[in-house]
């Protein structure tokens, strides 16, 4: 028994990142900045009141969860030098709902109803099913730009409901630490997700060719809107509960 392991061959599990490996980069600096932004989450909860504390343990929660998915996607570039799309958009349909969860608690001492969660949940799983069809499964021929657009149209649809529906009269009610949390995450929804469609339009073929030919990779693209979109949403919300606090 012994003797059979001795000569069982070494393996490193370990991979190399070759120097040059930008896009392998991104992935383990992006894995740390989800981790360590995760302990800072669920660290600093039992700060706040019932209310916000929740708003930054879903905070938490995105992070975490993403941070375990990079860990994944980290391993898989490293191994296939290949999109991770199957992890990445895992980590998008458990991570982008929550979002839309983040949304309604903090809309909720102003009135928000759950149907208002519901509707923001249902389109975003529309445009992630839609985008992975485009990107993983009809992803030839004119496939992608026609599963993009639908996936588009339902992140207009969240981007119409959250600066001009039923949403944005509850943060113009409820005013204060609310209304200027709901104002920035919206800019977040608006400018910060737009990044995704970028990515989508370097990494899949399409009318849009012309931006692969600027050498920009999807990965990258996707990385740095996960770290912006993530952390820098999940700040927002902890900016706002440290307003509130404050101001008691
Ligand atoms: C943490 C992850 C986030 C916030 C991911 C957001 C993803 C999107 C907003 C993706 C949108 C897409 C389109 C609007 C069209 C092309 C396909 C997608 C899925 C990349």
């Amino acid at each position: 028994m012994k003797t059979m392991f001795l000569n069982m061959p070494l393996l490193a599990d370990v991979s190399k990142i070759a120097t040059d490996d930008y896009v392998g980069f991104t992935f383990f600096v992006g894995c740390m900045a989800m981790m360590a932004a995760s302990a800072f989450f669920f660290l600093s909860m039992n700060d706040f009141d019932k209310k916000w504390k929740t708003s930054i343990l879903v905070s938490g929660l995105i992070t975490f969860i993403a941070a375990v998915h990079y860990w994944y996607m980290r391993d898989y570039w490293a191994a296939f030098e290949e999109s991770p799309t199957f992890f990445r958009y895992v980590d998008w349909v458990l991570t982008v709902p929550l979002m839309c969860v983040e949304f309604y608690l903090i809309l909720k001492v102003a009135g928000a109803r759950k149907s208002l969660m519901w509707k923001l949940i249902l389109a975003s799983v529309v445009m992630l099913v839609t985008g992975y069809f485009g990107e993983a499964v009809y992803n030839t021929g004119s496939g992608p730009a026609v599963w993009g657009l639908i996936s588009g149209i339902a992140y207009f649809y969240i981007v119409y409901e959250i600066w001009l529906g039923s949403a944005k009269k509850l943060a113009t009610e409820a005013g204060g630490a609310v209304l200027k949390a709901h104002k920035l995450l919206c800019w977040f929804v608006l400018v910060g997700w737009a990044i995704y469609p970028l990515g989508y339009m370097a990494g899949t073929p399409g009318w849009y060719d012309g931006l692969a030919n600027l050498g920009l990779n999807m990965d990258v693209i996707y990385n740095i809107g996960d770290a912006i979109n993530k952390i820098g949403f999940g700040l927002v919300v902890y900016g706002a509960a440290i307003a509130a606090r404050d101001k008691n």
